[in-house]
């Protein structure tokens, strides 16, 4: 165990809406909000490369910080990405500026072998450094995300060699080669374990499971190929977590555009449930009734575009939609690079304006 005697946390509201507790204001805050849409993370990245800024813990740290220090969010997430695991298992990857993500030499079913599963995770320990360094810099004045990407989403970076308009490559997989399908989700699941088990380890105060590739699937791909691995996934963190005698953590899903099975995903031992900008709130919370689960989400990236008088409004009925309870406020999907940095503030401004 790697022990820390870390500052203490002044803002427990995530912690709270996650374990269905009442927070004293709402908590927000954006997925991909250490991202490109901020300018000094623009300045930043003249000076540093994308991979080289996730490895090095100290400019990881510096990045995760720059949205707290800007915004009054209430929470931090670790700077880095989802491909990381691909490349600890050996594959290349790079980061193209106004690409996106590329793997020039994709999986194949020849070259499934080549993954180097063993000793991935302890080639990511820049990740719990950098998680630490952080959990000592915010000097408790929120708690700090660790994150992963998702089995199915991982498989579909890997097989595609980057961003895909279909994913026919790794659906493909899942219809003709359905048993090294499951090899694979399987050999993922076990290093996405391992992998979140040392972020809280080293400091991670909640960690979420980004499965934003699910809307490709159906009710029948998604039940066969992946709910059984993230159920794994919630139980393998618990279990890890138990057995270094460390405190559990909330575990969020987001399963971007699995509408199809959302009152399933509420079986699986997440604590919050993602909701994508898709869905309605209400007709969320009718499926969720009862299911003890909070939920994050949901307003349209795209609604940071509007004017601030039409944002404030969407904001608040947003709010109203979905009620107080086991409530986490953010997007519905990512930010865009080119969100203005005004709406952002109006965003959390509103949410905080609202007495519980
Ligand atoms: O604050 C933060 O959230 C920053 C940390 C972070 C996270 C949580 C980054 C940095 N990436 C991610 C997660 C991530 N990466 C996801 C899941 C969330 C989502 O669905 O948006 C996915 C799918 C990726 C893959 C990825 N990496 C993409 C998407 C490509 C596609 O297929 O559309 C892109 C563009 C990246 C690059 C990337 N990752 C992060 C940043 C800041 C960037 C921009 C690259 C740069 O600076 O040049």
């Amino acid at each position: 165990m790697v022990s820390q005697n870390f500052p203490v946390l002044k803002n427990d509201r995530i912690l709270k809406a996650a374990k269905g507790e009442k927070p004293d204001k709402l908590p927000i805050w954006i997925m991909r909000q250490a991202g490109r849409y901020l300018p000094e993370f623009m300045e930043f990245r003249k000076k540093h490369s994308f991979f080289e800024i996730c490895q090095t813990p100290e400019l990881a740290c510096e990045v995760s910080l720059m949205p707290i220090k800007r915004y009054d969010l209430d929470a931090a997430i670790i700077f880095s990405d989802i491909l990381v695991i691909p490349q600890a298992l050996g594959m290349t990857v790079e980061m193209k500026t106004g690409v996106g993500p590329v793997l020039p030499e994709p999986l194949t079913v020849d070259n499934y072998k080549n993954l180097k599963k063993e000793g991935a995770v302890s080639r990511l320990k820049y990740v719990g450094e950098a998680i630490t360094l952080t959990r000592h810099r915010l000097e408790g004045k929120v708690p700090l995300f660790g994150f992963s990407g998702a089995p199915w989403t991982l498989m579909g970076y890997m097989i595609e060699g980057g961003g895909s308009k279909t994913l026919s490559k790794a659906k493909k997989w899942l219809y003709q080669h359905p048993e090294l399908s499951h090899q694979l989700l399987q050999l993922l699941t076990e290093v996405i374990i391992e992998y979140l088990v040392m972020q809280i380890e080293h400091g991670a105060q909640i960690v979420q499971v980004f499965d934003s590739s699910a809307e490709y699937l159906n009710k029948h791909l998604y039940t066969k190929f992946c709910l059984p691995y993230l159920k794994k996934i919630a139980t393998g963190i618990r279990e890890g977590v138990k057995g270094l005698k460390i405190e559990q953590v909330p575990l969020v899903l987001f399963a971007k555009g699995a509408h199809f099975c959302l009152d399933e995903q509420a079986t699986l031992g997440y604590d919050v449930l993602g909701i994508d900008w898709t869905m309605k709130p209400e007709s969320v919370r009718t499926t969720l009734k009862d299911k003890n689960v909070s939920v994050q989400g949901n307003l349209d990236p795209c609604a940071l575009y509007a004017p601030k008088e039409e944002l404030k409004k969407l904001v608040i009925d947003m709010v109203k939609n979905f009620g107080t309870d086991r409530y986490i406020v953010n997007l519905g999907h990512g930010i865009y690079p080119d969100a203005p940095v005004e709406s952002v503030q109006t965003f959390i401004d509103t949410i905080h304006s609202i007495d519980l």
